[in-house]
Order: structure tokens, then sequence, then C-alpha cells
């Protein structure tokens, strides 16, 4: 006890005073004149945070596969204030897309900071029974495409000190039946994006990694998907997507966004990085090519 008070409070003080201290807030002209990409963004999340973007000002351009949904998105994003914003349609089944996307968006906006990865292709509920096709379009769309426009922006992202931003679900940190692909494909999200944050920290790559951790959000989809099979109270995509952008400027690696405040806690899992801050020792980097 004697030991608690001498040493362990003071610096458990010093260390919150030092982590409040430090803390930037969020300040909505942090994306004012930003050139953004947003996935998915005909509608739902997606088209929320299109929304947000506008109203602080920030270059836009835009995709999914509807090309109506994403016109009548854009000319909302202009009428809302954005410096820009354009749509290239397709579909992230087609990795050339993907890629291609990206180096046309960063040519139509002279350059890029900020990558939003939002679209996911359709998943109903259910159980899995031998569906091998849905769980290689589940991995192909909402991981894959992921990875491939990552690679095909990170140029883009590193002149300019910028993020990367994956938008997952609590379905990837934790089991939920009836969703059995799409789990995967999300759990794959921070299996691969929370390894490449770590080479990025360890080879000086300023580009940061938010991944958003979100609870059932009332989204058309959701509401649609999950209506008669599961009831809870599904948190609004319009906070959502305004808590996903603010993580994202603020450099965070985690967002954590979902009706109950006590998921962060349960989900954020210290063990893992405890065991990631001691294992990090034992890498030897000095003979691997980091570029
Ligand atoms: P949503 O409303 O269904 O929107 C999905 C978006 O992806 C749409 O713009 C859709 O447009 C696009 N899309 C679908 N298939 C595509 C394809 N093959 N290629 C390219 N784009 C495609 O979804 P949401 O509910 O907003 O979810 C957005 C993100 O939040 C997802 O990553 C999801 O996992 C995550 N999330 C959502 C919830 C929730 O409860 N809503 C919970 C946790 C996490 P088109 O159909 O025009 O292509
Ligand atoms: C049912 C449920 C319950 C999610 C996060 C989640 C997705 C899945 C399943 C939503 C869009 C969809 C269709 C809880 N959570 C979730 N789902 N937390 O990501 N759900 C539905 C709803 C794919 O396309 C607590």
């Amino acid at each position: 006890m004697a030991f608690m008070k001498k040493y362990l409070l003071p610096i458990l003080v010093l260390f919150l005073a030092y982590y409040y201290s430090t803390k930037e807030e969020f300040r909505p002209e942090m994306l004012q004149g930003k050139k953004v990409i947003v996935t998915g963004a005909s509608k739902g999340i997606g088209r929320e945070m299109a929304y947000h973007l506008s109203e602080m000002g920030a270059h836009l351009v835009l995709t999914a596969r509807s090309e109506e949904g994403l016109q009548k998105v854009v000319s909302r994003c202009l009428e809302l204030g954005a410096a820009s914003a354009q749509y290239i349609a397709g579909t992230m089944e087609d990795m050339t897309f993907a890629e291609q996307f990206v180096l046309k968006a960063g040519k139509l906006m002279g350059g890029l900071d900020m990558l939003i990865l939002n679209h996911i292709t359709y998943t109903p509920m259910g159980f899995f029974h031998d569906d091998i096709h849905a769980l290689r379009k589940a991995m192909e769309v909402n991981f894959i495409s992921y990875v491939v426009m990552s690679v095909a922006a990170l140029p883009m992202l590193k002149q300019n000190n910028g993020s990367i931003v994956v938008v997952s679900s609590m379905a990837g940190k934790m089991s939920h039946p009836l969703v059995a692909p799409y789990s995967a494909s999300k759990f794959a999200l921070d299996g691969f994006f929370s390894s490449i944050r770590k080479e990025y920290g360890v080879t000086k790559v300023n580009v940061s990694i938010t991944l958003c951790v979100l609870g059932l959000i009332n989204t058309e989809t959701a509401l649609k998907a999950t209506s008669g099979v599961f009831s809870a109270q599904a948190s609004p995509k319009e906070e959502c997507a305004l808590e996903i952008i603010k993580g994202a400027a603020l450099r965070k690696d985690e967002v954590y966004y979902d009706s109950w405040s006590w998921t962060p806690i349960l989900l954020a899992n210290p063990g893992r990085k405890i065991m990631e801050f001691l294992s990090i020792k034992n890498f030897v980097f000095d003979k691997l090519v980091s570029s």
C-alpha cells in the first residue's frame, strides 16, 4: 500500500496529466481543403461522411456502383460547401477498377490526404452452411480491395503525411452469429492494417491508419438486414460518420462507436496491446528492405 501511494499513484497522475495536456482537440478546419476519397458513398455511413466533409470544406472524390446515387450525393455535397466534389462509379469486385479509381481520383484532386475505405458487399444475415462463393466475395470486396486501394494510394499519402481510414465493425473484434463471412473479412482488416501500422512505425512512414469499430448503425441496409433477427438499439448514422472523421483527423489508431458506453473498454483489449509492446522488441528489422 505504501509502495502504491509513494510510486504508483504519482506515476499514474503524471501519466494522465501528460496524456490530457497533449491531447489535440478536433476542429472542423482540420479538413478544410483536404483531398479525400470516400468509398461506398452512395448511401449509408459513407454518404453521411461525404456530407460532413463537405460542410468542412474538403475536396471529395466518391465511389460506389450506383451512378444515380452518386450523382445525387455529389450535388448535395456541392450545396453543403465542398471545395469540389466528383465521382467515379464502379464495382470493388474488380481489383483493376479499385486500383485505377485511386490513381484517377488522385489526378482529379492533384493529390490525396485521406483515403476512407467504407464499402462492403451486400451480406444478408443467416447461418453459414457451404456458401464459399459468398465468403470469397466478402473477402474480395470487404478486404482485398481495401488493400489494393491502400497500396495504390500510399505514394500520394506519403507526400502529404496523410491518413488511411478503415471502416470496420464490432463483428471484426468479437464474434456474432449469422454474419460469418462478413465477420471474417472485418477480422482480416484488423490483422492486416494493425500489422502495417506497426511497419509504418518502424520504417517512419508518416501515414496514420484509423480502424473504426462500429456497433449496429441505423442505415437502411442494416435495419432491413437485422429486422426480425436482431433486437437492440441502432445508433445514428450521422453521429457515427462524424466520429469517424474526428478520429481520422486526430490520427487515432482506433475509433469505437456504439450505443453501449462499455464497448470501447471491453473491446479495446489491453492484453493485446501489452503483448504487442513486448513482442516488438524481439524483431530484428536491420536486414530487411523497407521501401
Ligand atoms: P450501406 O448503407 O449498405 O452502404 C454500402 C455502400 O457500399 C453503398 O454506397 C454501396 O453502393 C457500396 N457498395 C456495395 N457493393 C459494392 C461493390 N460491389 N462495389 C463498390 N461499392 C459497393 O452500408 P453501411 O451500413 O453504411 O456500412 C458502411 C460501413 O460501415 C461498412 O464498412 C460496414 O461494415 C460498416 N458497419 C456498418 C454497420 C451498420 O450497422 N450499418 C455496423 C458496423 C459496421 P452501391 O450499391 O451503389 O454500390
Ligand atoms: C446484428 C449486429 C449486431 C454489426 C456491428 C455489424 C452489419 C452486418 C449485419 C450490418 C450491415 C450488414 C447487415 C451488432 N453489430 C452488428 N450486427 N455490431 O457490423 N453489422 C447486418 C447489419 C452486415 O450489411 C451488435
